[in-house]
């Protein structure tokens, strides 16, 4: 079984990446930004709070995205393995992530993340912010407010999977054909 995380701040590109790895690999993909999105768009109780803090560029509860992964793996007994993209995003959820797939009898494989400087990553994120109506993409403020979301709560993350010696970093700049290319690589390497 494949089980990839994909790691890094708000716009490294884990989203774009992840379409081609399913294309690839045929894994499923778990995307917490997107479930919680699609909790939000059919308006549940969980997708309105979940808007308060995403629309504010902070972290929606631990319990929240655990339990919706829970669900998903449970899901999804017999797939060949899950790309997980943004998430874990703590040192809680990492923790949470491990005991659900040792309970499946299964582990993380290796947990890549894409290394992006933050204006590149201001850039990006305003830039999708004009035509995708996301609130979190459309005002710098947010923005920053997420990249330090990201280095006080996830980038600690990183070191939980280098204990594990299951953590590798590769450039997330460039072109993004180059970019999986790279991520291939680490899979064909450490899979
Ligand atoms: P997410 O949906 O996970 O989104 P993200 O961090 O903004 O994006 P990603 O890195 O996937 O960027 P993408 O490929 O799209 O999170 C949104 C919010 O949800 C969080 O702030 C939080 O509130 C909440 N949340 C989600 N998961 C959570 C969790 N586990 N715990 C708590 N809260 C959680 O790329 C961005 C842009 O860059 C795109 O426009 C893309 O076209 C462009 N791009 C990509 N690669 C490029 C390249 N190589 N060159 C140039 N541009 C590129």
């Amino acid at each position: 079984m494949l089980n990839l995380v994909l790691f890094g701040p708000p716009g490294a590109g884990k989203g774009t990446q992840s379409q081609h790895l399913i294309e690839k690999y045929g894994l499923i993909h778990l995307s917490t930004g997107d479930l919680l999105r699609n909790e939000i768009l059919q308006g549940t109780e969980l997708g309105l709070e979940a808007k308060k803090l995403m629309d504010a560029g902070m972290l929606v509860p631990d319990e929240v995205v655990i339990g919706m992964i829970s669900n998903k793996l449970d899901a999804n007994r017999d797939a060949e393995g899950f790309i997980f993209d943004g998430f874990p995003r703590t040192v809680a959820q990492a923790e949470a992530l491990d005991s659900l797939l040792k309970s499946k009898d299964s582990a993380i494989t290796v947990m890549i993340a894409l290394e992006v400087n933050d204006d590149e990553l201001e850039h990006r994120l305003l830039l999708r912010g004009k035509g995708s109506g996301r609130p979190d993409d459309a005002n710098p403020e947010v923005i920053r407010r997420r990249i330090k979301e990201y280095n006080d709560k996830t980038a600690p993350v990183a070191g939980f999977y280098k204990a594990q010696n299951k953590f590798t970093s590769i450039s997330g700049i460039g072109s993004i054909h180059d970019i999986f290319d790279s991520i291939s690589a680490v899979i064909a390497d450490k899979a």
